[in-house]
This record gives C-alpha cells, structure tokens and sequence, in this order.
C-alpha cells in the first residue's frame, strides 16, 4: 500500500527499511518474540541494524552517523515497525540514548562514544527511570557525590531498555554538593547527567548490578533491565553538560525521542488496517466476504482516518525539529495521538479477525495487540503528554 511522503527521500528510506525487514527482521521476528534470556538478546540483528546504518542514520555524519533528516528517521522507524515493533525498537534505543551525547557532549566525549554507538559496536542505555521517578522524572533518588576525581554513585534504576546488556549508560542523578542540598533548590535542577562507561571487555565494571526484567507483555526483541549502582566510582570529567542540566537534557532528548514512538504507533497502526483489509477481503461469512458488511467497512474507515491524521501530527513534528523551532507541544501531540490510534487500530483489528486474531498461530495481530501496548506508557505516558499539551497551550 502507498503511504503519504511529504519528502520524496522518504520512499527511499522505506525501500531500505522494507528490504532490511525482508532478509534480517522477518526470519527471526517470532523466535526473538518469544525471548527471555539475557544472554540472548538480539544481538546479531542490533549488529545488522548498525551495520545498514539504521541506529546512526540522522546522527552527524562527522560522528559516524548518516546525517540524514530526522523525518527521514522517523519514515524509518514507522516502516521498520510496520515489519516488527520490537525489532525496530532495538534501533530506536540505541538513537535515543546517543542523542544526548551528540547535543550535549563535549567535543571529546562526541568523539569518543558517537560513532562507536552509531555502528552498533557498543550498545548505549537512557537510564533515567526510578522506581519512584518515571512521570515524576525530577525525583531522582541516585546519587553521585564528588570524591576527588570521582563521583560516587549509589542507587538503582527500572525500566531501562537494554539496560541490562549496555556497554555505555546516559545516567540521570542527584548530585549531593552543597549547592544542590540547599532546600530551595527545585528537583529539577538537582539533576545530573554523567556518562557510565559499564561495561569493559563485555564484564560490567565493579560498582553495576543488573538484571534482565522477565515476563515482559511485548517487545520481547528489546531487553528491559534493572541496574543497582554501589559506590559506582565515574570520572570527573564524564560528567554530561554541566551538573544540575540533567533534566534539561532528559527532556530535550525525550522531546525528539517522542517523535519516534509516535512513528512508531503509525507504522503498527498501518500494519493493523493492511492486515484487517486483506482479511475482510477473503473472510467469508454468511455467504460473502465480510469486508462487504458495513460493520467491517465502517471500523476500516476509522482506522485509515485517524492514521493518516497520526502520521500527518508525527511529520509535522520532525519537520518543526528539523527546522530547529520549539516542538515540545507538537511531540506530545504526536505521540498521543498516535499510541492511541494504534491502541485503536489493534484493537479494531482483533475484533476483525475475531479468533484469528486472538490466537498467535493464526495472525500477527497478536503480537501487534502485545507490542503496542507499553508505547503509550514509555518515553510519557499518555498523561504525562496531556500535561505537556496543556501547559504549553494554556500558558
Ligand atoms: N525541554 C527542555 N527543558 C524542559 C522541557 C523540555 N521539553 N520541559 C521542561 N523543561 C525544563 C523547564 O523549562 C524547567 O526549567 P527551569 O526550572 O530552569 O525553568 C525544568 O525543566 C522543570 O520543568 P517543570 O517544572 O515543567 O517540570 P516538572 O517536574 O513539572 O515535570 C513533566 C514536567 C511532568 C512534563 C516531566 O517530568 C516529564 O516529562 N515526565 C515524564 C518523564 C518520562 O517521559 N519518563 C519516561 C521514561 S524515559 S524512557
């Protein structure tokens, strides 16, 4: 089916994400579904995905990366998540977590980690959640404490994606000096950012504890993990930025990070209404097939709506960053908008395919229902994003 391209390098991009789903996603796509040990994260196809030039591919081209649009990131995570959600979020992890790097690195600390993180040699992780900071990101209970040249860094963190087989953290704290301990001083700009290495020869670094969270709903590709950090000693000068930026950086990152999950709703979304449409077409029912009743034509046409509506909120926003304007308020838009059109197009679609749907041997539908579930939660919930839409245009 053609989708709508408002930039013609964009059907480009699609051929490549099409094609790179065809030989390396699709063959392993239901055993890496069914996933649970860490030990076999999806490693080979995170290498391919470096390799294609996907995980780097609108990071700068200086720094290894592709240099392309971030539309025409967006046109490749919406087309890799039509094929797999999970396999496109292993790419999606690895942009999200460089990113901060790339615009809030120094010169040196570019240099050293971006383009090893652009190829997929080293695997980065956004380790920002708590498990009493996720909406409430500015809550931090990590802590770094200076030590000479060191911080100290004691905690733990959840939800992290791939934080369980990182080489590389971007981690978010509360960094305890006597300027930050003041009581005036606001959570947010409590909140630091430091460059972990975790890993070194493969072994994690004395200091890390992690864990691979198992039983997870969907997106079974991705690994999800837990991190314990004792006295965790980090060098100086990985300090990100400058100390109490932290949360400017978190949400800086996750801004343009929202963009893609909202790519990523319009891409499963799509997978759904294609999927529907060739079911209704050769579903046969009470002598025809059921694509010819109005019940069915009626959910296809509302599906097709809100996409077209979805992907048009996700362009506009990758373009408004692409062309350097504010695009906090069109993000969460987006992002919104689109995990809930995907949330209603799976659903639509299992009520299409009735058993067919509900059951994994028969469709892909169930893997869709699973997968799209948790991108209505992650990088902001969908509350978080009306707060965020709120604030920006009743203020
Ligand atoms: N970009 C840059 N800076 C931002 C920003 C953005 N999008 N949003 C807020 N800030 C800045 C503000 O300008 C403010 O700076 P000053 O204090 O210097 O003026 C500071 O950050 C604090 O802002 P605010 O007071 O609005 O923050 P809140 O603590 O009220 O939190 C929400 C705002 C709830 C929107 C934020 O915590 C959030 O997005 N939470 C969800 C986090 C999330 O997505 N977690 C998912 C896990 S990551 S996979």
């Amino acid at each position: 089916m053609n989708r709508y391209n408002i930039d013609p390098r964009q059907e480009a991009i699609r051929q490549m994400a099409a094609d790179f789903a065809k030989k390396y996603i699709e063959p392993v796509s239901k055993e890496l579904d069914h996933r649970e040990d860490p030990d076999r994260f999806a490693m080979d196809l995170y290498k391919q995905l470096g390799k294609a030039g996907f995980i780097g591919i609108n990071m700068p081209k200086e720094l290894g990366g592709g240099g392309r649009s971030n539309l025409e990131y967006i046109t490749l995570i919406e087309e890799l998540c039509y094929h797999d959600a999970a396999a496109c979020l292993l790419c999606a992890v690895g942009e999200l977590a460089t990113y901060p790097i790339i615009y809030f690195g120094s010169e040196e600390q570019k240099k050293k980690y971006v383009p090893k993180c652009a190829s997929g040699e080293i695997i980065p992780a956004f380790v920002l959640t708590e498990p009493s900071a996720g909406s409430d990101a500015a809550n931090q209970q990590t802590t770094a404490v200076l030590d000479g040249d060191h911080y100290v860094v004691n905690g733990e963190k959840i939800f992290i994606m791939h934080g369980d087989v990182a080489d590389l953290f971007v981690l978010f704290l509360r960094l305890k000096d006597s300027a930050t301990e003041d009581p005036g001083v606001k959570a947010a700009h409590k909140v630091t950012a430091l460059i972990v290495e975790a890993r070194q020869n493969g072994q994690l670094v004395p200091g890390i504890r992690v864990k691979t969270l198992k039983k997870k709903m969907g997106m079974r590709a991705a690994t999800t993990g837990r991190i314990w950090f004792e006295n965790l000693r980090v060098p100086k000068e990985n300090l990100l930025y400058e100390a109490g930026k932290g949360f400017r950086i978190a949400m800086n990152t996750l801004d343009g990070a929202r963009i893609g999950v909202a790519a990523q709703g319009v891409g499963i979304a799509q997978r759904a209404l294609d999927e529907s449409i060739a079911y209704a077409k050769k579903r046969i029912c009470f002598g025809s097939p059921i694509g010819k009743f109005q019940a069915i034509q009626w959910m296809i046409a509302d599906m097709s709506c809100r996409i077209e509506a979805a992907r048009l909120l996700t362009y506009k926003a990758a373009q408004m960053q692409d062309a350097g304007e504010k695009f906090s308020l069109e993000c969460a838009q987006a992002k919104l908008y689109a995990t809930e059109t995907a949330n209603f197009c799976v659903d639509r679609a299992m009520q299409i395919h009735g058993g067919y749907g509900y059951i994994g041997e028969f469709s892909v539908i169930e893997k869709l229902y699973r997968d799209q579930r948790v991108m209505e939660i992650y990088e902001g919930t969908s509350e978080i994003q009306r707060l965020v839409i709120a604030g920006n245009i009743m203020k």
